[in-house]
């Protein structure tokens, strides 16, 4: 079953390839910078917007969720980047009705994603009655009423999906979870299940929270950050700042990855004049070309060489923060003393000696170390046992619960840590439950729901019919393209609650709703004047957000008013919830928050102070909220994926001119790639082996259980990757990434873990 409409093919007959670069941001950036957001949204307005980015005051970045300094912002407190989402969300070009008479839904799906990225803002509220070939205008009357009649017409609300993408602010997200459990259904899946789900799952156990542990001024005084399974020069590219600044404070950077990422080698700071000059700092004192998946064996040897040093009389561990603090620490030892160096070494693909000088700078200084990982890690079948790994080396010398040391998971949306934190989720703790309950006088359901890979199979199973979206693109962002592109066509309704165009609207249930709604930028002016919202960034800070752009249209509307409608006629007021007169002024939603989730104390007033207000987090203090009370040691066997021979292990991954599935341009800087995204980037004597010239058009098939999935005509690029791994970019490349295929414990799909083959296209 193969369905081309649910991936592009763009035109890619003038790829252009230049050398990856060793270095990032500088001149280049700025410029790029400038001239994404002049063209999307005209001088004035795209002034307007820059200035307004990440300030105090301003509204927050929507592209990632890393924190703004508390202190002493810069006037561009901005990346390139987030410059790009902000230009995407300003532009002034709208999708009316006009636009869906002029093509039909599959004229639609037969154009680029670039091509809807360049349309403009949805403007107006749309509708694609059963069996039509276009979208109609729908009044959002009818459109709130059709939602809540076909909900309401479901035999168990567990057959209804509510799916949440990472921009949702915290006031939106507990409205939507409030409506959504009233319902009665815990089908919340999220973004975060393909995204940091591993990371979750497994800090809870490890050090009962969820969330990583560090500030930016822990990052700033560390002596040695790791960045491992993560790309900052392009998905957080404020982030080297920070790094600079930790080398200027003398520490140290080390970087673990396959690829040779330039965000990772050397920053240019654009705040900085010699910065603007192309002046470099380096930043990476040891670069780490791990091979795929060879993490979790790293981590593994650097345990192991410490033992063994420990054996022979040094004292490398923390033995009275050991003793005080965790447990397990013997069934660890036992599990390190079995693993084999030459399994380790050959799992991991580096020199024994490189880990050995790794593992004696983790133990420099005040030995400050703090490991930063993103989706390189966690989108891998044994990523939950990885990361407990990484905990693992962290307590061992008790690098956490102090200045300059910790975890740090870098989050990806720009509010999807705050959407957890205020419920979305399919399987919130029995204390969320229990409050919600008093808080609200009714009876959550307590029986987990889907996350998104469930979710989809239920579809497919056609268990559940109708599924609404609160932004994101499900389509391109789920695994397996075709199978979940069949799950949505099963459902009777699908409602897409969006900013931008994309292919979720398109591909979908027999009648399908698009609900056009503000964004970040966007000024939301309520009838008791105007609102801000709140988000939470990747280091627990909440702060207020607050758009001062004239939206581009007086049809949008905003999500919590969007959710109050809905709710209004699918559960009707209550004693304790009055679903219009919350939503008309969004301190009334953050007094409830502020009743029900702990942390939230005096939440409007310390929102509205200038840099917003921490999160508690126990671990910073080294209190830690497990069964044990303690920080927990976790054993476990390495277990590196090996592929057949001949195969490669695949991962997806973003280029420099994406934001997830929206896709800005056909670059890739950093890496060297004009014009081109399908492509394929393999290790050159790989393509010897296969007997493939550059730039050769080739079919990935992909290999799992027996069954295979095809992408047809990428191109192949030589390209500095080790021996056995291959790269291509997310969304593309997702119709090869089994449903199936997900990490242990967390149900995340393996999208950095796929077997394939490669031959040259027919
Ligand atoms: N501009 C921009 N910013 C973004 C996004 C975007 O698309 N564009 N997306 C946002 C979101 S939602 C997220 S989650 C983050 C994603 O941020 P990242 O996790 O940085 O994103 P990826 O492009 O998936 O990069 C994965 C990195 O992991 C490496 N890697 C792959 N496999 C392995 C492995 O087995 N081991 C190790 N050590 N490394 C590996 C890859 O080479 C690559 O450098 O960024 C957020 N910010
Ligand atoms: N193969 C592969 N698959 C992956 C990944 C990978 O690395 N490889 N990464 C995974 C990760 S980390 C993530 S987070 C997911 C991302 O999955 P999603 O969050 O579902 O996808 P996005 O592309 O971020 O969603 C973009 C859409 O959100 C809408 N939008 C933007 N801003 C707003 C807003 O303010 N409100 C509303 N209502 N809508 C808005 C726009 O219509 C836009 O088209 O993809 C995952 N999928
Ligand atoms: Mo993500």
């Amino acid at each position: 079953m193969t369905d081309p409409k649910t991936h592009t093919f763009e035109s890619q007959d003038n790829l252009e390839l230049s050398s990856a670069k060793d270095w990032a941001t500088g001149l280049p950036a700025v410029k790029s910078s400038l001239s994404h957001v002049y063209s999307a949204a005209g001088a004035v307005r795209g002034t307007q917007a820059l200035l307004k980015l990440n300030q105090k005051r301003g509204f927050d970045c929507p592209s990632c969720a890393w924190p703004d300094p508390d202190e002493h912002r810069a006037l561009a407190e901005f990346c390139e980047n987030g410059a790009k989402a902000v230009a995407s969300e300003a532009t002034q070009k709208t999708i009316t009705a006009e636009f869906f008479k002029q093509y039909s839904v599959s004229e639609l799906l037969e154009k680029s994603d670039v091509w809807h990225e360049q349309q403009g803002r949805l403007a107006e509220p749309m509708i694609k009655p059963a069996g039509a070939t276009h979208y109609e205008t729908i009044s959002w009357e009818d459109a709130f009423t059709l939602i809540a009649d076909q909900l309401k017409a479901l035999a168990d609300p567990n057959e209804a999906i509510f799916y949440t993408s990472g921009r949702t602010s915290n006031e939106a997200a507990f409205l939507y979870q409030l409506m959504i459990r009233h319902y009665g259904t815990n089908n919340l899946p999220d973004c975060s299940n393909m995204c940091h789900e591993s990371s979750g799952s497994a800090l809870t156990a490890a050090i009962g929270i969820g969330k990583g542990t560090v500030s930016l001024d822990d990052i700033h005084s560390a002596d040695t950050i790791i960045c491992i399974g993560q790309n900052p020069g392009t998905n957080h590219p404020r982030m080297l700042s920070a790094l600079e600044k930790a080398v200027e404070n003398g520490g140290q950077v080390i970087a673990v990855n396959p690829l040779k990422e330039a965000g990772l080698q050397a920053f240019a700071n654009p705040q900085k004049p010699l910065g603007l000059l192309n002046k470099k700092t380096q930043l990476t004192s040891q670069y780490l070309q791990v091979a795929p998946n060879g993490d979790h064996a790293l981590y593994r040897a650097i345990a192991k060489l410490w033992k063994e040093w420990e054996d022979s009389g040094e004292t490398i561990f923390d033995h009275d923060f050991i003793a005080k603090h965790t447990e397990g620490i013997t069934d660890y030892l036992v599990a390190v003393e079995k693993s084999q160096w030459s399994d380790l070494l050959d799992d991991c693909g580096i020199e024994k000696q490189d880990i050995e000088r790794l593992a004696r700078t983790l133990l420099e200084k005040d030995r400050k170390v703090i490991t930063c990982w993103a989706m390189g890690l966690t989108q891998h079948r044994n990523a939950v046992d990885t990361i407990r790994e990484i905990a693992n080396i962290h307590l061992l010398i008790g690098a956490i619960g102090r200045e300059g040391a910790g975890l740090c998971p870098v989050r990806g949306h720009s509010n999807v840590q705050g959407d957890r934190t205020m419920g979305i989720f399919e399987k919130m703790p029995a204390w969320f439950h229990d409050s919600l309950d008093a808080t609200f006088e009714f009876k959550s359901p307590r029986e987990h729901g889907y996350d998104t890979v469930m979710a989809i199979q239920a579809m497919h199973e056609k268990k559940a019919s109708v599924f609404i979206a609160m932004g994101g693109n499900f389509v391109q962002a789920s695994p397996d393209s075709d199978f979940t592109a069949h799950a949505l066509r099963n459902c009777t309704l699908t409602v897409q609650v969006a900013t931008k165009l994309n292919r979720s609207h398109l591909i979908t249930g027999e009648t399908a709703l698009i609900l056009p709604c503000y964004g970040r930028s966007d000024k939301d002016s309520g009838e008791n004047g105007d609102q801000f919202v709140t988000c939470e960034n990747s280091m627990g800070i909440v702060q207020a957000s607050q758009g001062s752009l004239t939206p581009v249209s007086d049809a949008l509307k905003s999500e919590p008013h969007i959710i109050a409608e809905i709710a209004t006629r699918l559960i009707g007021d209550t004693d304790k919830v009055q679903w219009r007169w919350l939503a008309s002024d969004y301190d009334r939603i953050r007094d409830i928050i502020e009743k029900t989730i702990p942390g939230f104390d005096s939440y409007n007033e310390r929102a509205r102070q200038s840099g917003g207000f921490y999160l508690p987090n126990g671990v910073k203090n080294r209190t830690w909220n497990t069964p044990t009370q303690k920080a927990n040691f976790h054993q476990s066997e390495v277990d590196t994926m090996k592929v057949s021979d001949g195969h490669l292990l695949l991962q997806t991954l973003r280029s420099h001119d994406q934001y997830n599935t929206t896709i800005y341009g056909m670059d890739d800087r950093y890496r060297g790639i004009g014009h081109a995204r399908r492509i394929v980037f393999l290790n050159p004597e790989d393509m010897k082996r296969l007997g493939l010239t550059p730039a050769q058009r080739v079919d990935i098939t992909s290999h799992w259980k027996g069954e295979t999935r095809i992408a047809k005509a990428f191109q192949a690029i030589p390209y500095e990757i080790p021996a056995g791994a291959a790269a291509a970019y997310f969304p593309e490349a997702n119709v090869l990434v089994p449903v199936d295929h997900t990490a242990h414990v967390s149900n995340t799909p393996c999208s950095k873990g796929i077997e394939i083959s490669i031959k040259p296209s027919e």
